[in-house]
């Protein structure tokens, strides 16, 4: 244990092992006389979580007594990956938990085999809301997050004769005591229904949303302690639940069993995680969450705000609520009914008082991303919000034509409804209108919000946009993922660079050190040879654990540009094949990611992966260079075992794409050196690791822009470039596929007639270059070590404790309360 423990003493006073005994036979209600490592595990899960639970109720309770300002957090989305070493490591419990598995000779690893992940997300959104949340309790911020309870999260990936098949995440099989069920006081949430207008006494006219299906809303409440500073905070994720009262209405329709099945269909809102993250799905199941947890999450809100006792329009000084993304932005026109409705305030006060409590983040320009609903489906499920949606739409439009009078086509380009064959609402403009603030994730991408998502906003609203660059907990992404190197930092600076990243700046000099650069290669050589080990377990190939570990993981998308990568890595094998005298650096490329189920041009590249893998991996010629591995089922845990064993990391998406990218700033904490396009927050990488210390190469976003707008020819590229025809032939045959010459045609005619929307080739002969400059610079190693090290130096500024402070100071201004 390199780390202080805490110094704070425990408010149990028992040993965490005699706890963890205790609760094997009192709570779980089994024999603990020879312990197993499931009981190991559960027993240690109750013992830990006391000591959270203890230290919660009191930063409740201060809350109150400090009166103090409360951030929530929504989100349809949380990846916080496993608990029980993450929570033993903020609580200072590790040693206490050794000693006790010791005592029955298993280690924390072992027992880390036993709990399963919560894959309550897709990808970086997600994981950006667990690491926000780790950040918030570490700096001690009243902050409350909430999201859903889904039954089945993320589907598990399994890769059948190379291709995705899809598996359900039965997450909650065994019982998950991280989550506390709250099954008292549940909130009903109305859907469909009617308005009833209705005058008062002083002739205001009312409305009132009436009749309609009700769902009730539980609370599962999910814990998050700060790093060993005694604050715990909480994410509170909704679950369906049929209301009570259900059986008293099958019973006078008389069909009973009708009835029932009827009324547990409501459970399926919380059911699933929609598993795309790209493309909306206009699914009305979908709305049905969004609105489904915002309601529930609003009415907390409203309830606490109403214990103080004070006046409305003080709701936005002890209250702000962070958006993340559109996904939960039908939360303003709900905040709008319960102030209209319920607590009967006018509409100015009541619009003036949205716009000062909600902050909205965007996370995507993919026009395909941007959330739109049906107004004939909203107006069905939804009907007050549609009136109050269009209600905000008709006095902001009165408002723009006022400011903006030479502009006749404005009002309709930021309409909140779009007029097209079909009309919908805008979720992202009903969110920049209905907020005080609106951020993008990295500078680039804030850059292109304002220059052109958002264009005709920033006119109107110049002073809600700004940026918030995006970043990771040092605690899960170098402390616990990557002890060895942790170790070593602590060694000679520390331990506070923990809760201090900017600290790593310190280990500039000792890049010089040989010693030092030495035991930088060791520490990067056992993780190596952990992922070799596991590799060899789930795949069944052997890799060289000095060969270059390139690694390309995160979700399947054209944009991202795996395709790029593979591409690539087939004209690597044609060289070796061609010239087999030739020495060549060794290289171990490494793909891990999900498809969304229905995106059948992403599915095709996973199984051109594997196709590619298959050929390569077992061509007796290029055997000892040359080895292709996808990693099935990529998710935090594998990620934890990716991230400190990578060499390469490659994020090359095409310029302007990628909002910010947080895995390029895993790899990059840990000694990886980047090879990436200047996209996103790969830009800022560079401008702290230093430019000779990354491989950006390519097109940038105006190149990208310039280079459509001047009319690209991709088959230009395909006829003047000999080695990348020769690699488009390979795909555009059955040289992968014995037999089927047409299995890769999608992709080939995506690349090629279809005119490369992602401009792969036009970035292919870069890409392949730069690569060669890398494998030169992996054969130096006293160089390769050095940039090493000055990448972890560098990345300091990438942790989301800054990221979460710029928040607070910027949008929030809650203070931490510890
Ligand atoms: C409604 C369908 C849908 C679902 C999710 C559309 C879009 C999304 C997310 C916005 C996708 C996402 O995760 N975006 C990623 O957000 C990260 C955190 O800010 C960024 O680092 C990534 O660049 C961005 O792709």
């Amino acid at each position: 244990e390199p780390l202080a423990e805490s110094e704070a003493p425990q408010a149990r006073n028992s040993a965490l092992g005699e706890d963890a005994l205790w609760h094997i036979l009192y709570s779980l209600g089994r024999d603990n006389a020879h312990p197993d490592k499931h009981k190991c595990y559960w027993g240690l899960v109750l013992a830990v979580r006391d000591r959270m639970l203890e230290k919660w109720a009191s930063v409740q309770r201060q809350y109150y007594e400090n009166d103090d300002k409360r951030l929530y957090y929504l989100s349809l989305e949380f990846l916080p990956g496993k608990f029980l070493r993450e929570n033993l490591l903020s609580l200072g419990l590790e040693s206490e938990a050794h000693t006790f598995l010791r005592k029955y000779s298993f280690s924390l690893d072992q027992i880390m085999d036993v709990e399963c992940e919560p894959g309550l997300g897709n990808g970086g959104l997600g994981r950006l809301a667990s690491c926000y949340m780790d950040s918030m309790a570490t700096l001690g911020l009243p902050a409350f997050g909430y999201g859903i309870r889904y039954s089945y999260g993320l589907f598990r990936q399994e890769i059948r004769n190379g291709r995705q098949v899809e598996m359900p995440d039965n997450w909650l099989h065994e019982g998950n005591h991280w989550l506390i069920p709250r099954p008292h006081g549940l909130y009903p949430i109305r859907f469909y229904g009617t308005v009833h207008e209705w005058q008062d006494d002083d002739g205001t006219l009312r409305h009132d949303w009436r009749g309609g299906d009700i769902v009730m809303a539980m609370a599962n409440d999910m814990y998050v302690p700060g790093y060993r500073n005694g604050h715990v905070n909480c994410i509170r994720l909704w679950e369906a639940r049929p209301h009570k009262e259900f059986v008293l209405s099958s019973f006078n329709a008389g069909d009973y069993i009708g009835s029932v099945q009827e009324k547990i269909k409501d459970e399926n809102i919380s059911m699933v995680l929609y598993p795309s993250d790209d493309a909306p799905e206009g699914k009305t199941l979908r709305l049905k969450q969004q609105y489904f947890f915002v309601a529930a999450t609003m009415r907390d809100l409203v309830r606490r705000f109403k214990k103080l006792n004070k006046p409305w329009d003080q709701l936005p000084e002890k209250n702000v609520v962070q958006l993340n993304e559109t996904h939960p932005s039908i939360a303003i026109p709900e905040l709008m009914r319960i102030l209209l409705d319920e607590e009967l305030i006018c509409w100015e006060d009541s619009w003036f008082i949205c716009q000062k409590l909600f902050a909205y983040t965007n996370h995507t320009i993919l026009p395909e991303a941007l959330e739109t609903w049906p107004v004939e489906l909203m107006e069905r499920l939804l009907p007050r919000h549609m009136q109050i949606i269009y209600e905000i739409n008709r006095r902001f439009l009165e408002d723009v034509r006022l400011h903006f009078r030479d502009e006749p086509d404005l009002p309709s380009r930021v309409s909140l409804i779009s007029d097209g064959p079909e009309k919908v609402v805008r979720m992202s403009h009903l969110a920049i209108v209905g907020s005080f603030s609106i951020n993008g994730v990295s500078a680039l991408h804030t850059q292109i919000l304002r220059d052109r998502v958002f264009h005709d906003f920033i006119r109107i609203f110049p002073d809600r946009f700004n940026n918030k660059t995006n970043g990771i907990t040092p605690r899960r992404w170098l402390r616990q993922c990557n002890v060895s190197l942790s170790w070593l930092l602590s060694e000679h600076l520390g331990c506070d660079w923990v809760t201090d990243l900017d600290q790593l700046e310190r280990i500039r000099e000792l890049a010089d050190d040989e010693e030092f650069r030495h035991d930088w290669e060791q520490c990067r050589l056992t993780n190596k040879k952990r992922l070799a080990d596991h590799i060899e377990k789930r795949n069944g190939i052997t890799v060289n654990p000095h060969s270059i570990f390139d690694v390309q993981a995160k979700r399947f998308h054209e944009y991202k540009r795996q395709l790029l990568n593979v591409l690539h890595i087939i004209s690597l094998y044609n060289h070796l094949r061609k010239n087999p005298e030739v020495m060549m650096q060794p290289r171990t490329f490494i793909f891990g990611g999900k498809a969304a189920p229905s995106y059948w041009m992403a599915k095709d590249i996973i199984y051109l992966i594997n196709c590619v893998a298959r050929r390569i991996n077992s061509d007796p010629h290029t055997r000892n260079v040359l080895k292709v591995i996808f990693l099935a089922n990529y998710n935090i845990s594998l990620s934890q075992l990716l991230v400190p064993a990578t060499d390469v990391s490659e994020q090359i998406s095409t310029a302007g794409y990628e909002a910010s990218g947080t895995g390029n700033m895993k790899f990059a904490l840990n000694g990886a050196l980047t090879i990436g396009t200047r996209d996103g927050a790969n830009i800022e990488i560079g401008e702290r690791v230093g430019q000779d210390n990354i491989y950006l190469f390519g097109l940038c976003e105006q190149e990208v822009l310039d280079m459509r707008n001047r009319g690209y020819d991709p088959w230009e590229l395909y006829k003047n470039d000999g080695e990348l025809r020769e690699v488009l032939d390979m795909i555009n045959s059955d040289e992968f596929t014995p037999g089927n010459p047409t299995a890769f045609s999608g992709i080939f005619n995506s690349l090629l007639s279809g005119g490369d929307r992602f401009m792969v080739l036009a970035d292919y002969r870069a890409y392949a270059e730069t690569h060669q400059r890398i494998a030169h610079e992996f054969g130096d190693r006293e160089l390769w070590i050095r940039k090493s090290i000055l990448n972890t130096a560098g990345m300091g500024f990438f942790s989301s404790d800054r990221a979460v402070r710029e928040y607070m100071d910027d949008i929030w201004g809650v203070k931490p309360d510890v």
